[in-house]
């Protein structure tokens, strides 16, 4: 199956969205504004949204922290996602949490789980339980390299792998997890590697070519969808950030960094496109300006949402609410309601 110049047109505008919305999220970051951690994706976007663009509606996708460009193709609002990383009041998660537990169920789309590895039997289960409903759900979730090297990684495989369940584990190959480069944590020459061990199909492919990543997950997702068990695809990229926005990144070569930065997925699609006729550069220009004007306006949205206030932190995670509620907040903040 090909990708229309349509599609190209709408992979590339996911693309730079994730770019530019990330670059927002800096400037919140450095002005204080943001809540938590700032983990960036720059460099791997294309692996992001070119797997999460193989799926399809009421499919299920469980991202990692690197995974921005796949929460926005599954059709999360930037200012939904600005409102969650400041914490504000209105965002999905209403102030509770940051980036990592933005979630919309109702697309498809559920947040990631911070014990790397869990995310594969959790998904795993979702979809056996979609099967049990005659639904023909395909789960989608991701691991970087330090992931797969979990027990909760090996448990989960092997159990989608026994139920030939429809899962497609998408295996972010960065070069790094934290500061520990991937030789020094993984024996096996590549991760896609670790598939034949559960007798797991898998492939691996430049995770840096957005057309390369949108065909090997397409056929990743047709053969887990076909009743052949789950799909380990290996993307090889590379994080140019650090860890985290507070990671200077000093255990990095300048020159790898260098080579990489020469190998931006997106530098390289709009080479495509021109070459292909698909979207000359005033045509790209026009998408940014549109972009632009999109996160000026959410950026504004956001920081006038309003902050939350402790009630509502008591709200939503019991059944019988109104009571927990008031028995809570007599317990911890006496005379707040
Ligand atoms: C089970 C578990 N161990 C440790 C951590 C702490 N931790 C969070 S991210 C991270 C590095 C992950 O590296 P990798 O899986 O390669 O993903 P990357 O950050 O490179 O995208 C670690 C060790 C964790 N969240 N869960």
């Amino acid at each position: 199956m090909t990708t229309s110049p349509e599609q190209q047109k709408t992979l590339y505008r996911h693309l730079l969205l994730t770019r530019l919305l990330e670059e927002r999220m800096v400037s919140l970051y450095r002005q204080g504004k943001m809540t938590g951690g700032l983990f960036r994706c720059l460099g791997q976007e294309a692996t992001a949204v070119g797997t999460a663009f193989a799926l399809e509606e009421g499919d299920l996708l469980v991202p990692i922290i690197r995974d921005l460009g796949a929460t926005l193709v599954r059709g999360a609002r930037p200012v939904d996602i600005l409102r969650q990383v400041m914490t504000k009041a209105d965002a999905p998660a209403r102030g509770r949490d940051g980036f990592l537990h933005f979630c919309l169920p109702e697309k498809g789309l559920y947040s990631a789980i911070a014990m790397l590895g869990t995310a594969v039997s959790v998904v795993a289960g979702m979809v056996l339980a979609d099967r049990y409903l005659g639904k023909r759900t395909v789960g989608m979730t991701y691991l970087g390299e330090g992931g797969t090297s979990t027990g909760a990684f090996h448990e989960g495989i092997n159990f989608a792998a026994v139920q030939k369940l429809p899962l497609v584990v998408v295996l972010e190959f960065n070069r790094y997890s934290y500061s520990t480069p991937s030789e020094m944590q993984c024996g096996a020459a590549t991760l896609a590697d670790k598939a034949a061990g559960y007798g797991v199909a898998s492939a691996i492919v430049d995770g840096n070519d957005v057309l390369a990543v949108v065909e090997a997950a397409r056929r990743a997702v047709a053969w887990a969808r076909a009743g052949n068990g789950p799909f380990l695809l290996e993307c090889k990229t590379y994080r140019r950030k650090g860890h985290a926005e507070h990671d200077g990144q000093a255990y990095v070569d300048a020159e790898e960094l260098a080579e990489w930065t020469r190998r931006d997925p997106i530098a390289r699609f709009e080479r495509h496109l021109d070459a292909a006729g698909v979207m000359d550069a005033a045509a790209r220009e026009a998408v940014r300006a549109d972009i632009d004007a999109e996160l000026d306006a959410a950026v504004a949205e956001a920081e006038a949402s309003p902050a939350p206030v402790p009630d509502p932190e008591f709200r939503g995670v019991r059944a019988d609410e109104e009571a927990a509620v008031r028995r809570r907040a007599e317990t911890f903040v006496g005379g707040l309601r």
